[in-house]
């Protein structure tokens, strides 16, 4: 028997937040790369939810320093909802994206379960970006660069407060593993706020394995351990497709080892897969490397010693 709880797969296609379009068809993408099928391989439950909806992107330019600020509001709601209704139904939801606005309304979601049933949270934000911009910090207005501001109450009250109250989390709740593109403002505002960052420099110079011992240290059997996995945290010569590929990201084994060690704490409890983007791929090849390691995350292991 796996040691996983029953698992819920919603998709959530939308680009809203993005400044490439294609990630509104990475639900399917994984679909097409039979993440049902492989995850039931491994013994777990596994129900597909289907799609939630939510409005179609306008593609316009920013206003006040966001795009789409209601739509980006109308797509988290939904998530937000879908995600706590899983987990009350004691569920492992995997939200797949969609682009990385969506963790505002997925982790809102966790972090209102984990202080309803007194449980500590660890969010583990996998990612060549911080995501920590705000309206006057961003370049480009796009909101997929702010889902980790807005969740520690920096941004605009309808995703600050998306769950009642802000902010949804304390950064000392997050671990960011695999940075490497961070803008000049939202590097000192990364900073002000004390984000546990484990960036490629710390990668290179002391390895995956230590980077991961350290994001996961002080774990118990009483935390929820949020995965975020932006596929633009792997480096773009094994996940060619999302929209902002970031040179010298971790290679195929470095992400396995990453995967593997989450799912050896047995904490997982909840996961993001977001910016796959199929427009950008080469047949289906990132959306193939995203179900093999999310196949990790659920305990395939390379380890043959007993
Ligand atoms: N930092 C840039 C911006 O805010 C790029 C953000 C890109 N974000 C993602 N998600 N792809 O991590 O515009
Ligand atoms: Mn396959
Ligand atoms: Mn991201
Ligand atoms: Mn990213």
């Amino acid at each position: 028997m796996n040691r996983f709880p029953p698992v819920s797969l919603i998709g959530v296609p939308t680009d809203i937040g993005a400044g490439h379009r294609g990630a509104l068809m990475g639900p399917d993408a994984l679909r097409v790369a039979d993440i049902d099928k492989t995850l039931r391989a491994r013994g777990l439950d596994v129900v597909d939810r289907g799609n939630l909806s939510g409005p179609v992107n306008p593609w316009l330019p920013p206003k006040d320093g966001y795009r789409h600020l209601d739509g980006v509001i109308a797509w988290n709601r939904a998530t937000m909802e879908a995600v706590y209704a899983e987990l009350n139904q004691g569920r492992l939801p995997i939200m797949m994206g969609g682009d990385h606005c969506l963790a505002t309304g997925s982790i809102t979601a966790v972090a209102r379960y984990c202080r309803e049933q007194g449980r500590k949270l660890r969010i583990l934000w996998l990612d060549a970006h911080t995501d920590f911009n705000t309206s006057e910090l961003t370049p480009s207005g796009n909101i997929h660069g702010m889902p980790v501001a807005c969740l520690c109450g920096h941004g605009p009250q309808g995703l600050t407060e998306l769950g009642g109250s802000k902010p949804a989390i304390d950064p000392s709740m997050v671990r960011q593993i695999g940075i490497r593109s961070v803008d000049e403002g939202e590097k000192k505002f990364v900073h002000e706020a004390g984000l546990e960052v484990y960036d490629m420099r710390y990668i290179d110079e002391f390895g995956m394995k230590r980077a991961m011992e350290e994001a996961l240290t002080g774990l118990d059997k009483n935390t929820h351990l949020h995965v975020s996995f932006d596929v633009d945290f792997l480096d773009p010569s094994i996940a060619p497709g999302v929209g902002t590929t970031v040179q010298g990201g971790p290679n195929y084994r470095e992400a396995q080892l990453c995967m593997e060690m989450i799912a050896d704490t047995g904490r997982m409890g909840s996961l993001d897969v977001v910016e796959l983007n199929p427009a950008y791929d080469d047949h289906n090849r990132t959306a193939e490397v995203a179900v093999d390691l999310v196949e990790s995350l659920f305990g395939k292991s390379t380890l043959i010693r007993g």
